[in-house]
């Protein structure tokens, strides 16, 4: 039998250059933070505002259990954070009774065409999670769109321009065979259709079996949509959360260019290895420094704090030609 003329896969590699670095004084942000009593703050959307401030918006979870949205702000995004006095966007079931059981893990996207910051969350309902839409300038006051994607379904956020005239939404419904990433197009924010599998979970025993979702917006790069994105392996102990890359076509988002085949960052740290919910890595958010290479990639650690890791850009791509292969390729070969 002749061997196939195709790049084996990756595995060969003995090291792992790590991609992400940790920030040394992580966790930079816990619930010994917090100006009001809280259980935990993890899992925040990010985005630099226009004067440089660093804006989280962290998902808070009370001593109820159930979570709200709260801001906050440092000059360098490390330290020096001012938290809102109070929660920012609370969860409103008299007007949004799918927001009962709390909002949760906002992802920030600014549109210029908008002038605004469009936020997606999970609201999370008597029937499941969904995902939920709202509109701000200023992190103050919001005007809430209600939920888009019906439940269950969440890991979702918009692209930041039309795409052939249409917005853009990434989220990730769920469904007995499977939870993969979906995109979905909307003239307006409110109505959504032209419904797209964007991405497969693998099976079997790959890290990224059966459930995967969005992690951060997508990066938009010359060379296309930078996504990563997390797979949840089940195992007899617990879920373990880990970080996969993924490059998708600027103006046709549904096609994957590059996936990699091994997970790019997990759980290793003790503040990530153990907390409210072992082994969790979370990332919401991410802001981008002058230098439009460098990221800063928030994350929540456990479900229990806030943490900080740094990237390149140029490297995560690099990293993409030597180790990602065309999805399609893989659909045939490895599902
Ligand atoms: C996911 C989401 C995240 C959470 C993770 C681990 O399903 O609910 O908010 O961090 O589980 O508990």
């Amino acid at each position: 039998m002749t061997m196939p003329a195709e790049k084996p896969m990756t595995l060969l590699s003995t090291r792992f250059e790590p991609l992400l670095l940790r920030h040394a004084t992580n966790p930079i942000l816990s619930s010994k933070d917090w100006p009001y009593p809280i259980n935990s703050v993890f899992n925040a959307g990010a985005t630099m505002l226009a004067d440089g401030t660093t804006l989280l918006l962290c998902r808070v979870e009370d001593r109820r259990g159930l979570s709200h949205l709260c801001a906050a702000r440092s000059r360098n995004g490390v330290d020096g954070w001012q938290i809102d006095g109070e929660p920012t966007l609370m969860p409103d079931p008299k007007n949004y009774p799918e927001e009962i059981w709390g909002i949760e893990d906002p992802r920030i996207t600014f549109v210029p065409e908008l002038q605004q910051y469009v936020v997606t969350y999970t609201s999370y309902s008597r029937g499941g999670p969904g995902v939920s839409l709202a509109l701000t300038k200023d992190f103050r006051t919001f005007e809430r769109y209600g939920v888009i994607m019906s439940p269950d379904d969440k890991d979702s956020a918009l692209l930041p321009r039309r795409i052939d005239g249409c917005w853009a939404l990434i989220h990730r419904p769920m469904t007995p065979l499977g939870s993969h990433m979906w995109i979905s197009y909307s003239p307006d924010l409110r109505y959504w259709g032209r419904h797209r599998l964007m991405l497969e979970a693998r099976r079997g025993a790959w890290w990224d079996a059966n459930k995967i979702g969005l992690s951060p917006p997508p990066i938009e790069t010359s060379r296309g949509w930078l996504v990563f994105y997390h797979g949840v392996r089940h195992t007899p102990s617990g879920c373990l959360y880990r970080l996969g890359l993924a490059l998708f076509a600027l103006e046709n988002p549904e096609k994957c260019l590059l996936r990699g085949d091994s997970w790019i960052f997990g759980p290793e740290a003790s503040y990530e290895r153990h907390g409210d919910v072992d082994d969790v890595v979370f990332p919401c958010g991410y802001t981008m420094d002058a230098d439009g290479d460098t990221l800063n990639i928030y994350y929540g650690a456990a479900d229990c704090a806030i943490a900080l890791a740094r990237a390149s850009v140029r490297s995560l791509l690099d990293w993409l030609d030597a180790n990602g292969s065309c999805e399609r390729r893989q659909r045939a070969q490895d599902l």
